[in-house]
Formats: structure tokens, C-alpha cells, sequence
């Protein structure tokens, strides 16, 4: 309705996750007018949305969590290593309530379109219930992982079970007992829920294309001490974060695998391995770079897999033999191998016997027909450029973001797009995000982008467009860098492979979280070189 008055803000936010949480929370203190619309009834993003048996975080709850606030981090106690799902959520929301957050959010609100108005200068966001609103600047912070993707199977429309994606799990539960489950699907959120659907379920076939390494979470409650030591160590923390290239505290030995002989490998990748969690990646420096470093580790995983799976022929179904561990993102796990020792539990190759179609009631491949009464879609995501397509989002002249991407994500720094002023993408592609801490990656855009916001203000500057050669550069840049690790070598969501039709193109920035810091303030001293400001700056 045109009569309704469109409000008018310095600053539009897109979700209420942890990026959007804290945009919100930086943009206010700095005195922006600022507003966000959440597609969810309340703040969390993924961890609002993944409620799937045994979702968890596979980053350790110690880092898995802010630490702009010294208050803030010293009043919240985790009381697992790796958090699930409802604490982290808890912890979400707490962050919202804490921070007076929630009153500059439109929930249960979708923006369907983002149009930039030139004479203006401003952001027109319409959302999907048609109300609108504008900005002179739009910070995106939808995510990475939030476009959830349902295949195109063939017959799934004729399923007369349950179909659930575990991205968009009931919020009320599935009840699985006495009922015969199909899960779609070994990637992370397949390879956690596994083990809690087959203690469920009355019986559970799982449908793998590709065979992923899972390493053990052993995941244990965190002491008072653990806790309190933590809360002492916020600068260490902080320190991390700025210095380290995955934002994470890493022990490494610091050497090659390859530098040092059989024994001494195999003692140090057993040590990590009794650890759990992800830490064995790191203990060499090479073995995301070097294929034969690679090579140790991902063969010493095979084994770990074939000992502890009874059944040879499941065993064979479950090792990945044809791409470097770590190059798809690595799974963590409890218990998910031995689920296949289970007497309910099948486990069935779609490369050997390909799904033909899904029917009523089962699911046939090639081979044969698999009754099931809940499908479970744990098919993963259009990562990284998917959140942001599905915005109709039009920039200069009425440019798509969608077309402009159709050929693979071009972004300055991660940050910004050519051709799309004054918008501002949290943890866009080409950013680091998804192969660092991404708490830590959060606050680092976001203290940029505010930043850089404040900057334009104090210089009278309305208008920022990331300048095309600039963008050119730094997407070379990004690929460059990945050609020099494992990454490329696997058909993963990086590189956009599991969604049909997508480029293919390696989308984080593997250089680093700590090179691209640095990088970001270089251009931020810089008075934001590669892109246009205007009017221009003055001296
Ligand atoms: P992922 O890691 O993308 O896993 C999706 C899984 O679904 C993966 O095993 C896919 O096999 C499989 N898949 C996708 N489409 C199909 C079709 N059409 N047929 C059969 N199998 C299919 O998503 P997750 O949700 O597990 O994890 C996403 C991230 O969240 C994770 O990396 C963590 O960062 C947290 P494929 O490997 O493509 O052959």
C-alpha cells in the first residue's frame, strides 16, 4: 500500500543469527538507525532452524561463541565440549535478551526483494508479507549454511510418509518409534543424526552417494574449572582470533607430515585421535596443502573405520578412497560408525545401485526396494551464494544478483559486490568464513563493516561500491589460494558441486583468517581502497 509510510533507517539487517546479533548490537552502540528482519520466530539462524536429532556444533563450545562482551563472556557457562543444538540457541537468545536486541526485529519476516534506488541513494527492502522499509545501507548476515536444499529425487512428490530436511526439522520433534526411517545422506547433519535416529527408529536404511571422513567427538561435560579457566582467558582468546589462521587455538607440531618418520606420525595422529574432535588436521602443517601429508592422514582414518565396523562389505561402503580428508568439510562425530553394528541399521551405496525413484512407501534404487515411513533429507545446503540469490536483490540498472552470480560468486574481500552499492555482505563468498572459527570470522566483518560505515559518515560519504578491477583481483586472489591447498580436489559444497547446475567455483578464502584481516584493514587505512566512494572523500 503506497499510503503506508515506508520507515527509513541508516542501516537494514538481514537475519538474526550470530552475525546478525551482533551487526545489530555494533550498528546501535555507533549510533546508526538500524532494523532487521528474521525469517525465524526468534534470533539463532542455523541454530534455530537445525533441530534434527543430535545436532551439534563440531567447533568446541569454549570458541564457539562470542567475545566482544568481557560480561558477557563471563557470565555464560557451557556444560558440554561441543554444545548442542538447544544450548547454543539458549545461548542465542540470551545473547538477544541481554543486549536489548529483540526490538529492532521484525521475526517470522522474509525480505523477498532488495532494490537499490540510485536517485536516492538508498536500499528498498519489500518482504514476502509486502511490507517495506529503507536504508542507506544494507548488511546482509543470512549465512552460510541457510539455504536449506531439498533434490529434485524422482517420485519424492509421491512419498505418503513424513519428509523432513534436517534444516527444517520440526520444532515439536518426529516421533520415530516403531517406524521404519530412510535418511538421505552422509554429510555432517546426516553422520550426527544417524546414531540418535537408529536408537529411535524401529529400523534405519541410509542412503549414501559419497562416503565422508568422520573423526571422533568424544564429547564430554565441561567442568566448573574448565569453564572459569576460559573466562580468564578471554585476551588469549581475542589473541587467537586476530594472530591465527583459523581463529581457533591449535596445537601444531609445527612440522611436515612428511618430515618426520612412521612411527613418530602415527604416535602423533593417535594422541589427537584419543583427543577427539578436529584438532588432528592441524598437528602437521601440510595436510590440507600436501597430497601425500594428506595421504597419511586420510589412510590412518580409513583404518580407525574399517576397525570399527563389524561387517567387512559395510566397512569397504563406508572408507572414502577417492578425495583428500578434509577437502569435503571434515564431519565429527558420536558413535556413527558403530550405528552399523546395529541389527536396525543398513547402510546403502547409491553409486553401486543408484536411486531409480521414490514410491509410496519406499525408496527403490537399482537394486532394490527399501520400505520407509520418514524420509529424512539430510542433503545440506546451496552454501555461501544460496542465502543471498534467494533475495531478488537488484543493484545498478536494475542488475540481478542472481544472474551476476550465475557463473560463480564475484565479491570484493567477501564484503561487497561491484555494481551493488552500500550493500554489505556478512560472511559473503569469498570471504574466509566457513573454513575459519565463525564466531570469530562474525565480529571480524562486522567490526570492518561498521567501521567502515562510521568512516563514510564522519567523511560525508553516502555512496561505497566495491570497484570492478579490484574485485577481479581479489577473486583471482581467492583462487590462487586455493590452488595451493587439498580443497579443490573434492566434489563439495565449497566448490558448489552438490547442487546440480551450480558453478563450479571454490568460494571460501583460503588464505587464512588472519592474512585476511589484515588485508581488510590494509584497505580500511587505505580510505577503502578498490572501491568508489562518493562524493569523495576529502583528505
Ligand atoms: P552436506 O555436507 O552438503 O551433506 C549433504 C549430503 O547429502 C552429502 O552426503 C551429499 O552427497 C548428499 N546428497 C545431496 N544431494 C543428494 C542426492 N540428490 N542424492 C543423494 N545424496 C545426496 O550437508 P550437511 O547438512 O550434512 O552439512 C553442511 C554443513 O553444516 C557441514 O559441512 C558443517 O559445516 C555444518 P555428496 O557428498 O554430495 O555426494
Amino acid at each position: 500500500d503506497p499510503a503506508i509510510p515506508v520507515p527509513e533507517y541508516d542501516a537494514l539487517v538481514v537475519g538474526a543469527g550470530f552475525g546478525g546479533l551482533y551487526a545489530l548490537h555494533q550498528l546501535r552502540a555507533h549510533g546508526f538507525g538500524c532494523h532487521a528482519f528474521e525469517t525465524g520466530d526468534d534470533v539463532g539462524g542455523t541454530w534455530y532452524w537445525n533441530r534434527y536429532p543430535g545436532a551439534r556444533c563440531d567447533v568446541e563450545s569454549l570458541d564457539y561463541c562470542y567475545s566482544f562482551s568481557p560480561e558477557l563472556h563471563a557470565e555464560w557457562d557451557w556444560t558440554e565440549r561441543f554444545a548442542t543444538q538447544p544450548e547454543i540457541l539458549r545461548y542465542a537468545r540470551h545473547v538477544a535478551d541481554r543486549f536489548d536486541l529483540r526490538p529492532m526485529i521484525s521475526f517470522g519476516t522474509r525480505v523477498a526483494f532488495a532494490v537499490w534506488e540510485e536517485q536516492t541513494r538508498t536500499w528498498l527492502l519489500t518482504t514476502e508479507d509486502g511490507r517495506r522499509a529503507r536504508a542507506r545501507f544494507l548488511v546482509t548476515a543470512v549465512g552460510c549454511l541457510s539455504a536449506s536444499r531439498v533434490p529434485d529425487l524422482p517420485g519424492l512428490g509421491t512419498f505418503r510418509g513424513e519428509v523432513h530436511h534436517t534444516g527444517r526439522w520440526p520444532h515439536g520433534g518426529v516421533d520415530l518409534a516403531g517406524k521404519r526411517v530412510a535418511v538421505v545422506g552422509t554429510g555432517s547433519s546426516g553422520i550426527q543424526a544417524v546414531p540418535e535416529l537408529a536408537a529411535d527408529a524401529a529400523h534405519l536404511t541410509v542412503f549414501q552417494r559419497t562416503p565422508n571422513y568422520s573423526l571422533p567427538a568424544r564429547n564430554r561435560p565441561l567442568s566448573g574449572r574448565e569453564n572459569w579457566r576460559a573466562k580468564s582467558e578471554l585476551e588469549e582468546l581475542r589473541t587467537h582470533a586476530r594472530t591465527g589462521f583459523s581463529g581457533f587455538y591449535i596445537a601444531s607440531t609445527g612440522r611436515s607430515a612428511l618430515d618426520v618418520g612412521e612411527e613418530e606420525r602415527r604416535a602423533a595422529f593417535e594422541r589427537k585421535w584419543a583427543i577427539g574432535g578436529t584438532e588432528i588436521m592441524s598437528v602437521f602443517t601440510d595436510v590440507l596443502t600436501d597430497g601425500k601429508a594428506n595421504e597419511h592422514l586420510a589412510e590412518f582414518v580409513r583404518e580407525k573405520i574399517r576397525a570399527a565396523v563389524d561387517d567387512p562389505a559395510t566397512a569397504r561402503k563406508l572408507v572414502p578412497l577417492d578425495y583428500p580428508i578434509g577437502a569435503k568439510r571434515i564431519c565429527v562425530d558420536t558413535g556413527y560408525y558403530s550405528t552399523y553394528n546395529r541389527e536396525n541399521v543398513d547402510l546403502v551405496d547409491l553409486r553401486a545401485e543408484p536411486l531409480v525413484e521414490i514410491t509410496e512407501d519406499a525408496i527403490r534404487t537399482e537394486a532394490g526396494t527399501y520400505p520407509a515411513e520418514v524420509l529424512v533429507l539430510a542433503t545440506g545446503y546451496d552454501a555461501m551464494t544460496g542465502p543471498l540469490t534467494r533475495i531478488d536483490i537488484r543493484g545498478t540498472g536494475g542488475r540481478s544478483l542472481k544472474e551476476q552470480w550465475s557463473s560463480g560468486p564475484r565479491s570484493y574481500l567477501g564484503l561487497a559486490v561491484a555494481g551493488f552499492p552500500n550493500l554489505l555482505t556478512v560472511t559473503g563468498p569469498g570471504s574466509p568464513s566457513v573454513l575459519v572459527n565463525m564466531v570469530r570470522a562474525v565480529e571480524q566483518h562486522v567490526d570492518w563493516i561498521v567501521g567502515c560505515l562510521r568512516r563514510l559518515r564522519e567523511d560525508g560519504v553516502d555512496r561505497i561500491e566495491a570497484r570492478p578491477e579490484a574485485q577481479d583481483s581479489w577473486v583471482a586472489h581467492v583462487n590462487e589460494v586455493a590452488d595451493t591447498t587439498l580443497y579443490p580436489r573434492a566434489g563439495s559444497w565449497y566448490v558448489g558441486a552438490n547442487v546440480e547446475g551450480k558453478a563450479r567455483v571454490f568460494m571460501p578464502y583460503a588464505g587464512g583468517l588472519n592474512h585476511y584481516r589484515e588485508r581488510c584493514e590494509e584497505v580500511a587505512r587505505s580510505g577503502y581502497r578498490g572501491f568508489a566512494l562518493s562524493p569523495e572523500a576529502s583528505a
